[in-house]
């Protein structure tokens, strides 16, 4: 089944200038790109992203690497990607959550590194299931900014323009 999936290219990703490599490691996958687009993650995006994960002891830590505070590089890339059991395909590219776990020659498996406060730095973030994925996808980008309709939408005025929103 077609199906949608949230990828974010984390910021290690980025000062490791990973970015080639895992669009490319993504490329096998023959799913269409649907959305793309450079974010500064504010602390407000970032927990909300992550609320699942608000009592973990490494949730501050979490927050600041998807900010992009320990790696002196405030952006990550967010794209969507769709087609056939999207999900699934780029979970199995990206490997296990535990880079030290990871398949090595998954996209974490080869990328990704522990901290030494514990913290799994793995380069790429990934849905985990389409109900993730819908909720993930309409927090990172408006209906304007996906080629496809994915979800529904409807209009509202805004300084009196019609503009898209979701439902
Ligand atoms: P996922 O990214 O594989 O879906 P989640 O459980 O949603 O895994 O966790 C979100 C992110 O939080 C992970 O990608 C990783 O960066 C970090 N993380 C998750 N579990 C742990 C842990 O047990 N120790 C350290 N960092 C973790
Ligand atoms: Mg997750």
């Amino acid at each position: 089944m077609n199906e949608a999936t949230l990828i974010l290219i984390k910021p290690d990703g980025l000062k490791k200038s990973l970015t080639g490599n895992i669009l490319t490691r993504l490329s096998e996958t023959k799913l269409e790109i649907v959305a793309a687009k450079i974010v500064r993650v504010s602390r407000e995006l970032a927990e909300t992203h992550y609320a699942h994960l608000r009592d973990k002891a490494f949730f501050p830590d979490l927050i600041k690497y998807i900010q992009g505070e320990l790696h002196n590089r405030r952006k990550v890339m967010a794209l969507v990607y769709w087609g056939e059991d999207a999900i699934s395909k780029c979970r199995q590219l990206a490997g296990a959550t535990n880079p030290e776990e990871a398949e090595s020659t998954s996209i974490r498996g080869a990328y990704g590194r522990i901290t030494t406060s514990g913290l799994y730095e793995n380069v790429v973030h990934v849905s985990a299931n389409q109900g993730d994925a819908k909720r993930e996808i309409k927090l990172w980008f408006k209906p304007s900014e996906i080629i496809v309709d994915l979800y529904p939408t409807k209009e509202v005025l805004k300084d009196n323009v019609k503009v898209k929103v979701w439902a």
